[in-house]
């Protein structure tokens, strides 16, 4: 039976801005407080699944949230109307304010963990939406990331959901941002590679010193146990504490991983050839003939790849096994990175060519093309399940490209965050995206 990869990338939401809000994301603190274009942010997100659509790839959305997050700010005591919620919380409290107003949620690496069928105990797909604990305003989208879900893969016969892990730092989960899959075909059994930045209770793992490690090593072994892996099946490694401290809040933000294929940065990890070797030896039980790039840090810097992102790429493979990087603009904007690509796609291995895209409103809050997407792995029959609402075509694009056009506002401020009527606005824009997506009802403002 035939098997893919489906991209599912996060649409940009209205209330895309710079809050500043992520503590050891470069990127995020220092364009804190610049003014945004939500309308340009959505439509290169739109732009880069189009191409990928094009290219024959198969491309899913995955739909924003509701924001501000009015039910967030009445748990913190605000109270009244809406829009006397939002203007008490502007007045008093602009810093939860803009937390409850983030688009988060376009990040949808960070939405959920994903285990193909292939690797699973009863033969399902299983999903586990991310607790983001270690973020506020990341903290309150799984509840409405596993509605949209379940809209998506609605299917119980060939989808299994869970909720997100206690919502405690120690079991601080990050989802598939610190998860890869390496297998021969999408179909078949593969290894799942699991990244923890620190293990919360077992105080032999070092941890890093000035920035948060996100995922917790019991986090992932949670996520392994629901999805029901096996033992032969799962490899754990702890992301260096190092380049954690150097604005690697991510393993996505310096490797990635695609079939048999592992491109990563030389100090990504600890004990990188055990577990090299255990990667090796895991995947050839199922077949798999593991590759790894290391790019050394005398090529490229932890500093480069955090500014230009080069690993927050996406590996796609080729029909004729060779593999496609695509990468953010900011790649060919650093000479050394872009020197490394050159010299990488014209060396004769397995990365033949590099596609750049611009995607500079997202990048400028930490988010590169590797962020904008899940994947999920599905073979014929699972992909024929997805609800076909939210698969891309070149009509869903022009209507998604209209509603953006329609609804979206080209600046947004602190001001226009403070502004009661754009809840309104959301509502409205969502309402009408529920439709386009045949989501059914998913937001609080259509359940409540
Ligand atoms: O969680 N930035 C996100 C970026 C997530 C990137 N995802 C992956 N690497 N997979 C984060 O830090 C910034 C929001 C702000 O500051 O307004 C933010 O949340």
């Amino acid at each position: 039976m035939k098997s893919y990869e489906v991209n599912f990338d996060g649409l940009v939401g209205p209330t895309h801005n710079y809050g500043g809000l992520s503590y050891g994301n470069v990127a995020s603190q220092s364009n804190s407080q610049q003014s945004s274009n939500p309308k340009e942010a959505a439509l290169q997100g739109l732009a880069k699944m189009k191409a990928l659509m094009d290219m024959g790839f198969q491309q899913g959305v995955l739909a924003p949230q509701e924001r501000p997050d009015g039910a967030a700010l009445r748990r913190l005591g605000f109270a009244g109307s809406d829009a006397q919620v939002i203007q008490q919380a502007a007045k008093e409290a602009m810093p939860l304010l803009v937390a409850s107003c983030s688009a988060s949620s376009m990040w949808v690496a960070n939405a959920a963990t994903v285990s193909p069928s292939a690797d699973t105990a009863d033969g399902r797909v299983h999903f586990t939406a991310a607790n983001l604990n270690c973020k506020y305003h990341r903290s309150i989208e799984h509840p409405t990331t596993s509605r949209v879900l379940g809209a998506m893969f609605a299917n119980q016969q060939h989808f299994a959901h869970h909720a997100a892990l206690p919502a405690v730092a120690q079991f601080g989960d990050e989802g598939a941002a610190n998860h890869t899959r390496f297998c021969r075909t999408y179909g078949e059994a593969g290894v799942e590679f699991f990244v923890f930045g620190r293990s919360a209770f077992d105080a032999r793992f070092p941890a890093p010193q000035k920035y948060p490690a996100r995922q917790t090593l019991e986090a992932s072994q949670a996520v392994a146990r629901l999805h029901g892996l096996r033992e032969e099946g799962v490899v754990y490694a702890q992301q260096n504490p190092s380049v954690i401290d150097q604005g690697v809040f991510h393993n996505d933000v310096i490797a990635v991983g695609n079939g048999e294929v592992l491109f990563y940065h030389e100090d990504a990890f600890l004990e990188t050839d055990r577990m090299l070797a255990e990667l090796s030896s895991k995947l050839a039980k199922v077949g798999g003939k593991f590759q790894s790039v290391c790019v050394p840090r005398s090529a490229v810097t932890v500093d480069d790849a955090v500014r230009s992102y080069l690993f927050n790429s996406q590996l796609l493979s080729r029909p004729d096994g060779s593999m496609l990087l695509i990468v953010p603009q900011e790649c060919r904007g650093n000479e050394r990175v872009w020197q490394y690509l050159q010299g990488l796609t014209g060396s004769g291995g397995v990365i033949g060519e590099v596609k750049v895209f611009d995607l500079k409103q997202s990048m400028q809050n930490g988010g590169g093309p590797a962020c904008l997407r899940l994947r999920v792995a599905l073979n014929e029959t699972e992909l024929a399940a997805v609800n076909p609402g939210v698969i891309m075509t070149a009509p869903l694009y022009d209507s998604l490209t209209q509603w953006v056009e329609r609804h979206y506002r080209d600046r947004m401020t602190e001001n226009d965050l403070a502004d009661p009527q754009l809840l309104l606005e959301c509502r409205a824009a969502l309402d009408e995206l529920t439709q386009i997506l045949k989501l059914g009802a998913v937001y609080p403002f259509q359940i409540n």
